[in-house]
C-alpha cells in the first residue's frame, strides 16, 4: 500500500494593525498563497500582538475583519489553509505564558523592533511590547511548524523563536519543531515611498506606503510623489540612490523582471515615464484583489463560517501541543 507523507506545516501570522501595505503583501501575504498547495498551512490575524498598541476598539474589530477578508481576497482558499484569529485560541496565551519563563531579560531588550516600537509609543512601553517575541514564538510552535514566510524585520524574532525552542527540547527532549524562516528573494524589505532608507511600516502616515486597498488613483498619486533623487536614471544603486532602487525591487517583486531588464528597459526615459509603469504595475496586482475583497466584506455569512471552521481546526492541533507540553513540565494533568 502508498505510504501516505505527511505534508511540512507553515505559519505565519499579520497584525490587524491599520491598512495592510504592499510591503505586507510582497514581503509576506503573496507567499502565504504561493505554498498553499505544498504544505499544510496556518494563517493567523494576530489581533493579540495589536494590543501591545493602545487601540480603539470598534476601529480594531473593524481590522481585524477586514484583514481576514484581505487574506480570502489575495487568494488563500479557507479549505486549504487555516485561517483564524489568534485571540479566539486560548493556547496562545498559555503557551506564551510558559515559554516567558524559558527567555531571558537580555535576549528581548535586544529586539531592535522592541526599540523602535517603545522610541515610537515612549508614553506605554508596556512589558507585553517586551515579550512580544514571545508570544510570536508561542504562535509558532504550537503548531510544530516548520517554516515560516516572512519579510527580513522578522529575521530576529525568528531567531529567538528557534533559540526558545532549541532551550525547550535541550531540557525537555523533542518537544518542538525547530523552525526555519522563509524570506521573498526580492522585496523582503519594502521601503517607505518618502523615507526609502526606512521599511514601509502600516503605523507610519498614509503618503509613506501604498495600502492593499488603496484604489488606483491613489495608487499612481502616491507613486508619482514618492521620493527619489536628481539624476533621473533607472539604476539599481540601493546605497546613493535607494528610492529608485525600492521602486525597481516592487516592479521586480511584482513582474517577475530582474532588474537589469528593468535598467535597460527605462534607460533615458526618466523618472516620470518609469513611475507610471511601476504604478502600472502595482495597479495591475492590486485591482483584482480588491474586487474580490469588495465581495467578499460583503458576505458576513460566509466571514463567520471561515472564523469558526479556522477557530476550531487551529485549536485542535495546538490542543495536541499542549498536552505534550504540560505532562513535560509536570503541571497539573487533565486525567489523574
Ligand atoms: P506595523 O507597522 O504596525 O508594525 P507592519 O507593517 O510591520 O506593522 P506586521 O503585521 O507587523 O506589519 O507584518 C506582517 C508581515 O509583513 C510580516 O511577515 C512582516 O515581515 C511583513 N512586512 C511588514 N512590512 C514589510 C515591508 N516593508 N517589506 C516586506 N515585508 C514586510
Ligand atoms: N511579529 C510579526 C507578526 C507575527 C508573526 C507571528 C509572524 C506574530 N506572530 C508568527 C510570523 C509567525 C510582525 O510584527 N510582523
Amino acid at each position: 500500500m502508498e505510504q501516505q507523507v505527511q505534508k511540512q506545516r507553515i505559519f505565519s501570522g499579520i497584525q490587524p494593525t491599520g491598512n495592510l501595505t504592499l510591503g505586507n503583501y510582497i514581503g509576506a501575504l503573496r507567499n502565504f498563497g504561493i505554498l498553499q498547495d505544498e504544505y499544510d498551512c496556518l494563517y493567523s490575524i494576530v489581533d493579540m500582538h495589536a494590543l501591545t498598541v493602545r487601540q480603539n476598539p470598534a476601529e480594531l474589530r473593524k481590522a481585524c475583519l477586514r484583514t481576514m477578508a484581505i487574506f480570502l481576497a489575495s487568494g488563500l482558499d479557507p479549505e486549504k489553509n487555516i485561517i483564524y484569529f489568534q485571540s479566539q485560541v486560548a493556547a496562545h496565551a498559555e503557551l506564551g505564558w510558559i515559554l516567558n519563563c524559558f527567555t531571558y531579560m537580555g535576549e528581548m531588550s535586544r529586539m531592535t523592533q522592541f526599540k523602535d516600537k517603545s522610541a515610537k509609543h515612549a508614553d506605554n512601553i508596556n512589558c507585553g511590547l517586551f515579550t512580544y517575541p514571545v508570544l510570536m514564538a508561542a504562535d509558532i510552535l504550537l503548531y510544530q511548524t516548520h517554516l515560516v514566510p516572512i519579510g527580513a524585520d522578522q529575521k530576529q524574532h525568528l531567531e529567538i523563536a528557534r533559540d526558545i525552542a532549541e532551550r525547550f527540547n535541550g531540557v525537555y527532549g523533542d518537544v518542538f519543531v525547530v523552525p526555519d524562516g522563509y524570506f521573498p528573494k526580492v522585496g523582503a524589505r519594502v521601503m517607505s515611498l518618502q523615507e526609502p532608507t526606512r521599511k514601509m511600516s502600516k503605523s507610519d502616515p498614509e503618503d509613506t506606503y501604498i495600502a492593499i486597498l488603496d484604489r488606483p488613483d491613489v495608487i499612481r498619486k502616491k507613486i508619482r510623489r514618492a521620493k527619489t533623487d536628481s539624476e533621473n536614471a533607472v539604476v539599481f544603486d540601493p546605497e546613493n540612490k535607494p528610492g529608485v532602487a525600492n521602486l525597481m525591487s516592487i516592479m521586480a517583486a511584482l513582474s517577475g523582471r530582474s532588474m537589469d531588464e528593468i535598467a535597460a528597459e527605462y534607460d533615458g526615459k526618466g523618472y516620470g515615464v518609469f513611475k507610471d509603469a511601476v504604478a502600472d504595475c502595482v495597479i495591475a496586482t492590486l485591482e483584482p484583489i480588491q474586487n474580490e475583497y469588495d465581495r467578499i466584506s460583503a458576505d458576513k455569512a460566509y466571514l463567520q463560517q471561515v472564523m469558526d471552521s479556522g477557530r476550531e481546526r487551529a485549536a485542535a492541533i495546538a490542543h495536541r501541543t499542549m498536552l505534550k507540553v504540560r505532562k513535560k513540565l509536570g503541571i497539573a494533568p487533565w486525567k489523574l
